[in-house]
């Protein structure tokens, strides 16, 4: 049974948690599926990871030229999303090697945590909402194609901007009635409105100040609410080691990671191996085509 009054916690000391409040946290997440935990994240560091996510999700940025890497802003309709928060951002890898934080994470999964996926997500002022209830069961579409995953995930948004509007939005208590009915739907079938539960003491809309982070079970329906002003976040989903799917290899900077968090490592240790390589096509270079063009006509 859902209970309101547990979502939000005000956390004394950012980077732990006194036991009651660890408690308090895991209660809402099991009964709610959903926990605000404010003020877990300094202000300065908020501000400092909302600089790096600005410049990274600045349309034309790419990052890791000198070394022929190319990784770029990926652009979808009303968000901007730069994927590898953990090689930029040393503030980014060390709030997902903190203890307190893993193992909350790793009471509610019942395993120690892989981390799935992250990304650091800049989102445009909007007229209108871009994504009703849904529940997250999925991949990462180029390893899995539209195959829908049920393990259970935990995922997390930390606010770096103040969010006034257009925070997350969730329907407590909502994940073992949601996920029945998800799975079985067609691909880009949108959840059915009559499934969505209409009590509004079970909605919450989470507006809240830059440095909260929100922890929230998957498979519980939530959505984002619509913005009036941008928005800057991280999200990072949070698996079970035994997580079913093909995951991509998590990249970070060791040089990022602080030293006394390093026995964490194993959070981005996501134990699917890297990707498979192949060889790519041979390709003849126009220049070479040319040039024969030219040998046999002339
Ligand atoms: O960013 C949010 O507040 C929620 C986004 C969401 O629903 C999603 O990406 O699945």
């Amino acid at each position: 049974m859902y209970d309101r009054s547990l979502v939000t916690t005000e956390v004394a000391a950012p980077y732990s948690l006194a036991p009651a409040e660890a408690a308090r946290i895991l209660e809402s997440l099991r009964r709610n599926g959903v926990a605000a935990l404010r003020g877990f994240i300094p202000a300065q560091d908020a501000a400092q990871l909302h600089d790096t996510a600005e410049t990274a999700t600045t349309p034309g940025f790419i990052y890791g030229e000198s070394n022929k890497l190319s990784i770029k802003t990926a652009m979808s309709e009303g968000t901007r999303d730069f994927s590898h928060p953990f090689l930029v951002s040393a503030t980014a890898a060390r709030i997902v090697t903190t203890g307190a934080l893993l193992d909350l994470v790793e009471k509610f999964l019942g395993d120690r945590p892989i981390i799935h996926h992250g990304l650091l997500q800049r989102s445009l002022p909007l007229e209108d909402p871009i994504l009703d209830w849904h529940i997250d069961c999925g991949s990462n579409k180029s390893l899995n194609g539209i195959a829908k995953f049920p393990d259970v995930r935990l995922r997390s948004i930390l606010y770096l901007s103040d969010v006034e509007s257009g925070g997350l939005g969730y329907i407590l208590d909502s994940a073992s009635e949601a996920l029945p009915v998800f799975m079985p739907l067609h691909e880009g079938e949108l959840f059915p409105s009559d499934k969505v539960p209409t009590d509004p003491e079970r909605q919450v809309a989470m507006n809240e100040r830059a440095g909260t982070l929100i922890l929230f079970n998957t498979h519980g329906l939530h959505r984002p609410e619509v913005p009036k002003k941008e928005r800057l976040v991280m999200n990072v989903w949070f698996a079970r080691r035994d997580f079913s799917a093909r995951l991509p290899a998590v990249m970070f900077s060791l040089s990022n990671v602080p030293a006394a968090n390093r026995d964490r490592l194993y959070v981005f240790d996501n134990e699917r191996g890297p990707e498979t390589i192949h060889a790519p096509k041979p390709v003849s270079s126009p220049s070479v085509i040319r040039r024969l063009i030219r040998r046999v006509a002339g």
